[in-house]
């Protein structure tokens, strides 16, 4: 035995966040129950870094009351600050001193928190000891391995390697189905009459019901609808919802992963991420309840394969990004966009039927799905110049599921290529053509997709040009853009200029 094991440890104050629900949690592993205080505390500094979607907040709040109490009764003493306490400090590092002071320790255990700004802040708390946070498949050391040499990153080659250290859809080494990726099955647009599902909705308890008085009260400015307030806010229900997930919307997740219809915020999509990220699911039981679907025969390959590369594959590789290019990363504005965000992204007043579905359901619901916040919102601000770091606050506040760790490289890297291709090979820029491909928003818009240029053409496709050629010196040397700038070189100097007129127009009009 060594001397630490043998000589009993002081008390300890064990620090746990509003996106670390999770009873397994590193900070709580070596806890114990009769020597040790458990502090969480909700504080003004977290609920107005960026000012957060209502329900965003009333999820948040809830879930750490609800988990504090599962605490309490499991025998934990703890410590839990509300919002409106009258000594509340208003900040995480103000109420660990505070505690620290009346409880007379001088020992602090945290799990690392999810975002730079919190961990530099905790950094120089006395006495503190971090943790690294293990609900991740790649450990920091992992990703940075992985990383290390390669000029460019791809996911994709990650995905692999998660594929191999999990034993996913394995077969031995090899990948079950003989690939690693069906994505290309996966592109189908759907169709208003299909059969789907909607998430498992939840009814507020009492405890919920304080915090929307709550929310009601302190944040009635805050963007977004609060009622119906319908998420999990404790494990239980959030188990319940992925098992509603795998029973209605998991076997199609795939086919329509990329579609878009009015009047359908969800589709296919699971709506976890919002439960996951704040710790009330873990990303390893989601896949294998995932890979049981499809070894049962509930769900086909392309849908489990889809899935669960959603998880092991994207999620964790924008994680490692975001610790790789911290500090620093949220500030990247590789194509030196200026232009301020558009109000309507915080009235749905616009009409684009694609923006304005996207912005409403997202004021509504605080959920947009991926194609939504890729190939509309991020789209239109990627096409129209906007400032990166404009648009990532916006993600930043209005989705349930959003954390700087997660959002900021989809924001910055993925959508807006303001890392300069760190993330993604080309940008993810189109024309009205996709939109109208993948969705049934076209039908119903006061523009016309197929117009290209003028009065009443449809706004993406003179701004998807005018993109191309205000970014051609950083673009064009794109192999994956070559083909686009040939068209572009094609075309005769007075549909050039009339597609750039256009855009002007556009923009004028912002
Ligand atoms: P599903 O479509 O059911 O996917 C399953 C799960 O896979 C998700 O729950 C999520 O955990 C994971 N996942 C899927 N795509 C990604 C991805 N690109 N990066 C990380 N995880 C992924 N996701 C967040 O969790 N928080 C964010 O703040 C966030 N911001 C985004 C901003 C932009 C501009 C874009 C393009 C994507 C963003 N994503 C974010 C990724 C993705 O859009 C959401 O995870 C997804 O829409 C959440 O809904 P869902 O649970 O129904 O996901
Ligand atoms: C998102 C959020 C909000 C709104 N409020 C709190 C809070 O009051 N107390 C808390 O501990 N955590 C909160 N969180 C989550 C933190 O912002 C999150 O832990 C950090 O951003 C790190 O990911
Ligand atoms: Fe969106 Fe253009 Fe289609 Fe209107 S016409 S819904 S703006 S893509």
């Amino acid at each position: 035995m060594t001397a630490q094991e043998t000589t009993p440890r002081s008390a300890s104050l064990i620090v746990i966040l509003g996106d670390q629900l999770s009873n397994d949690i590193a900070a709580l592993r070596g806890a114990d129950p009769d020597r040790d205080t458990i502090l969480m505390a909700e504080v003004a500094a977290e609920a107005s870094y960026v000012p957060h979607h209502k329900k965003k907040l009333a999820f948040v709040f809830s879930a750490m009351r609800h988990f504090a109490k599962e605490l309490t009764k499991s025998g934990w003493s703890l410590r839990y600050v509300q919002l409106d306490d009258p000594h509340n400090t208003g900040s995480l590092t103000g109420e660990i001193a505070r505690a620290c002071s009346e409880l007379e320790m001088y020992r602090v255990i945290a799990t690392e928190p999810g975002e730079y700004r919190l961990k530099q802040a905790f950094a120089d708390i006395p006495g503190i000891e971090i943790l690294e946070d293990d609900r991740f498949i790649a450990t920091h050391a992992e990703f940075h391995d992985w990383a290390s040499g390669r000029k460019h990153l791809r996911m994709e080659y990650f995905y692999r390697d998660m594929r191999r250290k999990t034993g996913l859809l394995m077969q031995g080494d090899e990948p079950i189905g003989g690939q690693w990726n069906f994505d290309a099955d996966n592109r189908k647009p759907a169709k208003a009459d299909l059969f789907i599902p909607r998430p498992l909705r939840v009814q507020p308890d009492a405890m919920t019901q304080q915090v929307l008085d709550l929310v009601k009260t302190r944040f009635h400015d805050n963007f977004g609808t609060l009622e119906p307030f319908w998420f999990a806010v404790t494990r239980e229900d959030a188990l319940d919802a992925l098992e509603h997930f795998i029973d209605g919307a998991l076997p199609r997740f795939g086919d329509y992963q990329d579609a878009m219809l009015d009047g359908q915020p969800f589709l296919y999509h699971s709506v976890l991420a919002q439960y996951l990220n704040a710790g009330l699911l873990r990303p390893l039981e989601i896949c294998r309840r995932v890979e049981r679907a499809y070894h049962e025969g509930h769900a086909p390959l392309n849908a489990a394969e889809g899935y669960i590369r959603q998880i092991i594959g994207w999620r964790e590789y924008v994680r490692g990004v975001y610790w790789l290019r911290m500090p620093g990363y949220t500030e990247e504005n590789a194509l030196a966009a200026k232009r301020p965000l558009p109000g309507f992204y915080w009235t749905a007043k616009t009409d684009m039927a694609c923006m304005a579905a996207a912005i409403e359901q997202t004021r509504d619901e605080a959920y947009a799905h991926h194609i939504q916040r890729l190939m509309v919102t991020g789209n239109f601000a990627l096409l129209a110049g906007v400032d990166p770091h404009e648009v990532h606050e916006w993600y930043l506040a209005v989705y349930a599921d959003a954390y700087e760790w997660v959002e900021a490289p989809n924001v910055i890297g993925m959508s807006q290529f303001a890392d300069g291709g760190l993330l993604g090979s080309k940008p993810y820029a189109a024309s009205g053509n996709y939109i109208n491909k993948m969705s049934d928003h076209c039908a119903g818009c006061r523009y016309d997709v197929k117009k290209k240029t003028g009065e009443g053409a449809c706004p993406f496709n003179p701004l998807y040009w005018d993109f191309l050629v205000r970014n051609a010196d950083h673009l064009r040397g794109n192999p994956r853009l070559g083909h686009v700038y040939r068209t572009w070189d094609r075309m005769s100097d007075a549909k050039k200029q009339a597609y750039l007129d256009s855009a002007q127009a556009v923009l004028a009009a912002l």
